[in-house]
């Protein structure tokens, strides 16, 4: 199973570079790797097996994370009106987003940084992915509120972005333009 000892932390180069499509269909082991990465997370929202096996609680986790540069996404959680969504995902895309931008007025954290960045993350309000699930299904979500910003956070380890890359250095509160906070 993994554990926190597999997350790669800020500082490995493999975080900053953009991973590498997953020619489809998937080998038996990348798909093995995409369900360990859903198991982890799922894992960690447990509080015993959290505590077993000291894990810090993810609601999503790119490949890269586990130093596998390749387009691979796992989220396990539910969004404010109590829906789940718990996907294994093959090179997702962002196909559509809104002009408008939301943020979360918590600010994000991320496995992969193991000290605070203060500040709000911009990030598109709605957004429509398009990706391969674990079952070589084509799927296409619609996401808004705190599962669209789930996804872009996911989504731009896939591309090198770090979530504190996003925030004004200038002034890291300052109320993202045409946006709405996420309580
Ligand atoms: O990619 C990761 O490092 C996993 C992050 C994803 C994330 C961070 C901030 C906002 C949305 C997603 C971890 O899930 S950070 C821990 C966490 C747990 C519950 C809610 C928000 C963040
Ligand atoms: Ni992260």
């Amino acid at each position: 199973m993994l554990t926190m000892d597999d997350i790669v932390r800020e500082g490995n180069p493999i975080l900053t570079k953009s991973a590498k499509e997953v020619p489809l269909p998937p080998s038996e082991q990348e798909k093995e790797t995409l369900e360990q990465m859903l198991q982890f997370l799922i894992n960690s929202q447990d509080d015993e097996m959290a505590k077993k096996y000291n894990l810090r609680p993810g609601v999503g986790v790119a490949a890269p994370q586990i130093g596998i540069s390749k387009r691979m996404i796992a989220v396990h959680f539910e969004d404010q009106d109590e829906k789940l969504y718990s996907y294994g995902l093959f090179n997702p895309k962002i196909v559509s987003h809104s002009v408008e931008k939301t943020y979360l007025s918590t600010g994000e954290g991320c496995l992969s940084v193991d000290r605070e960045v203060p500040g709000f993350v911009p990030r598109y309000a709605r957004i429509t992915v398009k990706a391969t699930d674990l079952d070589g299904n084509n799927v296409k979500l619609r996401l808004r509120g705190f599962a669209a910003i789930v996804f872009q956070h996911e989504i731009d380890h896939l591309n090198g972005i770090m979530f504190y890359d996003h925030i004004d250095p200038n002034n890291p509160f300052h109320e993202p333009e045409n946006s709405k906070p996420i309580e």
